[in-house]
């Protein structure tokens, strides 16, 4: 790991506040990062205390003076070519998304593969930031929308996902004219440096002014700062619900905008017209990829009756195949957890459950011996419960799947969205008329619904994010550009009269 650590930039003890090229000096207390792989201590990194903090600020609202005036497509520019040194680096960073994550490998390497995409979105976007025009009910008169850039935004990411989340904000935000600053979560910090260098090299190369991508590492007061800050006209959050309950009453009381992308309790409903492979391919990806920690992993499964006993036999069956261990190993499925709080999370959320009724058929439990020294390893398991258990209604980080029997389609989208969260839904079924029904609005009331594809693994060319306690925000594709602007309507008048709107007369 060492050389990818070189290769990445990375010393053994480092700064963590930067603004671009330049790091900038904190005597805030140093955190370590451990890999939940083996537990080796990686490096240690300062955090950003107040005074770093606010040298920090200043630079990047200078930097936007600047940046805001560079013409979009240029902007974009810069943005492609940070997608090109992506790409030479997508190995060394996945690599160590892997093993300071605990994701495995090929997920490390898909998440800098999300990162490549988003940056080719965002260049093609920066030519497409349009507004409308509108017909004027005044004679010579002539009107339009354009939208500006906002200014700082912030950017509060979390460990499951250290370097794609980031980059489906920054480079959308940048190509809108925006500047970041980001804080990345204390138990990632070295994924956060890795992309910190690769931009500063790329924007050094083309002459982007400091403060237009800035990093402050810290813990939750750092969180705190940053939503309380009205020098940020937009903050950016994915994590739980608790933490993006906290920073949306911050930025809400202030009036500023929020992005929020928190907690799933995601579920797939499995009808009698389901193809059964894809299913069960489906189901295991989204309930034990990324051990059960992406916003997007499959929680619940609801199964119609006539096929419950045959679909959980299969399901059982294909836990049974499942390995378990190093990540960086491609002949395993399924790493470790972020650290030992989440495994106590993770023991607790099977008591509880356990307490509730639920009845585990594949039994969890933490792994010892040799290969899983680090306490973080934990076994995927199923339980069958009900729906209205409280652990079934909360999102444990960890890969914990429950099953539910459901007898008509109406029953089962109403376990479907009988949860506070509404991140990412699916239904397997090969029959029109229940795909159509969920799609429907008396349908799945998730931000993301599927047909015959899991809950986890979304394209970044889609809006991503999802209602109730998932917070509303939408991330990366589509039109998301929007939220990192800000609308101006611009009414001219060309004419040599002043007619005023609404009819109204005010002769003088
Ligand atoms: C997250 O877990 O916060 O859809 C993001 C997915 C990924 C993103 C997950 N593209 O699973």
């Amino acid at each position: 790991m060492e050389d990818i650590l070189n290769q990445l930039g990375i010393r053994s003890q480092n700064h963590g506040t930067a603004t671009g090229t330049n790091w900038v000096e904190s005597s805030g207390h140093t955190i370590a990062s451990f890999s939940p792989v083996d537990n080796k201590q990686l490096a240690t990194v300062i955090t950003t205390d107040e005074a770093a903090y606010e040298k920090a600020i200043t630079t990047t609202q200078q930097g936007f003076l600047e940046w805001r005036m560079w013409p979009s497509p240029k902007r974009g520019e810069v943005v492609r070519q940070l997608g090109d040194a992506l790409r030479e680096k997508k190995e060394a960073l996945g690599k160590l998304v892997s093993y300071e994550m605990g994701k495995s490998l090929q997920e490390g390497l898909g998440e800098v593969q999300e990162m490549i995409d988003i940056c080719d979105f965002a260049l093609g976007l920066s030519r497409q930031l349009h507004g409308l025009t509108m017909h004027s009910e005044r004679p010579g008169h002539r009107m339009y929308e354009q939208w500006h850039p906002l200014g700082i935004v912030g950017i509060i990411s979390a460990f499951n996902f250290p370097v794609a989340v980031w980059s489906w904000n920054a480079a959308l935000a940048w190509v809108c004219g925006d500047v970041c600053i980001w804080k990345p979560s204390e138990k990632t910090p070295l994924c956060a440096l890795a992309c910190q260098n690769i931009v500063s090299e790329v924007f050094a190369r083309n002459g982007v002014p400091e403060g237009v991508s800035t990093l402050v590492i810290g813990e939750r007061d750092l969180g705190e700062r940053i939503s309380a800050d009205n020098r940020i006209p937009l903050v950016s959050a994915t994590g739980s619900t608790r933490m993006g309950k906290a920073v949306g009453a911050a930025v809400g009381a202030r009036l500023g905008r929020s992005l929020l992308e928190l907690g799933g309790n995601n579920a797939i409903i499995i009808t009698p017209d389901a193809d059964l492979k894809i299913a069960i391919t489906a189901c295991m990806f989204g309930a034990v990829g990324t051990a059960g920690q992406r916003c997007t992993t499959t929680r619940r499964l609801i199964i119609h009756n006539s096929i419950y006993d045959t679909f959980k036999e299969k399901l059982v069956a294909a836990y049974g195949q499942l390995r378990i261990g190093n990540p960086l190993d491609a002949a395993n499925h399924v790493g470790p957890l972020i650290d030992t709080d989440a495994v106590s999370h993770y023991l607790a959320a099977i008591e509880q459950s356990k307490k509730e009724g639920g009845h585990f058929i594949v039994e969890g439990g933490v792994l010892e011996g040799a290969g899983y020294e680090s306490g973080c390893y934990v076994k995927p398991c199923i339980a069958e419960a009900e729906p209205h258990h409280s652990m079934v209604q909360h999102e444990t980080f960890a890969p914990i799947l429950y099953l539910m029997r459901y007898h008509t389609f109406e029953e089962a989208i109403a376990i479907q969205n009988g949860v506070p969260q509404g991140l990412s839904s699916a239904i397997m079924t090969l029959n029109l008329r229940e795909a159509e029904q969920f799609l429907s609005h008396a349908g799945s009331d998730c931000g993301i619904a599927n047909v015959n594809i899991g809950t986890s693994g979304a394209e970044i060319g889609g809006a991503f994010g999802g209602e109730k306690e998932t917070g509303g925000g939408r991330e990366s594709g589509s039109d998301a550009w929007r939220v990192y602007m800000r609308r101006q309507t611009n009414t001219i008048n060309y004419s040599n009269q002043l007619p005023l709107a609404q009819g109204i007369k005010f002769d003088l």
